[in-house]
């Protein structure tokens, strides 16, 4: 029995669905980030950085959702990760495109948000830019296929889709072209996705 540490929509939802998505027996410990419960004496014995996710297995505990995503999707042999050759060297590249470059651009919006530096606001301004280039190597990749890899869900999808919701949080307009939203359309309609939004009660906005 798997335990997932997660806080409503945040990228912790990408595990949630991936669980979903291969039956896993597992359970859900709600840490809401706008609770405070990130930093409770609890989960920063499970993760001193005091994010999210976290997945615990038989008295060990997981982190990074990259590693996290990557690890179940192998274990549970999910046609959403290949397992081999190139076709699994370009699903590890875009999930990690999303993990370690896009997640990241959207995180330094945040930390600017709450910020009271002087010049805040031009570095927002910047790094909102940078997430809307992004976006553009999204919509580029996507001018042939329906998903980052090809014809088939991977992973890099799911987290993507993920990642896109919190746009709206960004007080600078963010860009998401034609295909990215018709890709979130796709993925939020499986029902793994669907019943992760019902669980952690999250209204999807992004898809077209
Ligand atoms: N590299 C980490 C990043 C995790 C991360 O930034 N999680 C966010 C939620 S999407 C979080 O917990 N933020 C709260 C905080 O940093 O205090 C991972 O992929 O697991």
């Amino acid at each position: 029995m798997y335990k997932l540490y997660y806080s409503p929509g945040s990228c912790s939802m990408a595990i949630h669905v991936l669980l979903n998505e291969i039956g896993a027996d597992f359970q859900l410990e709600n840490t809401a980030i706008r609770e405070g419960k990130n930093k409770s004496e609890a989960f920063l014995k499970i993760n001193p950085r005091g994010q999210v996710p976290a997945l615990a297995e038989d008295g060990k505990a997981m982190l990074e959702g990259g590693a996290i995503l990557t690890y179940l999707a192998d274990k549970h042999s999910s046609h959403l990760l290949p397992s081999e050759g190139w076709a699994r060297a370009q699903a590890l590249q875009w999930l990690m495109f999303c993990n370690s470059t896009l997640h990241p651009a959207y995180s330094r919006c945040f930390w600017l948000m709450r910020s009271e530096e002087p010049g805040k606001d031009a570095f927002l301004k910047k790094s909102a830019e940078w997430v809307n280039r992004l976006w553009q190597d999204v919509e580029h990749q996507l001018q042939n296929q329906l998903y980052l890899c090809g014809e088939e869900c991977t992973i890099g999808d799911i987290l993507l889709t993920v990642i896109a919701n919190w746009s709206g949080n960004i007080p600078v307009p963010i860009t998401i072209g034609p295909k990215a939203r018709a890709l979130f359309a796709r993925v939020i309609a499986r029902p793994a996705y669907q019943k992760a939004l019902a669980t952690e009660q999250v209204e999807y906005k992004m898809a077209s």
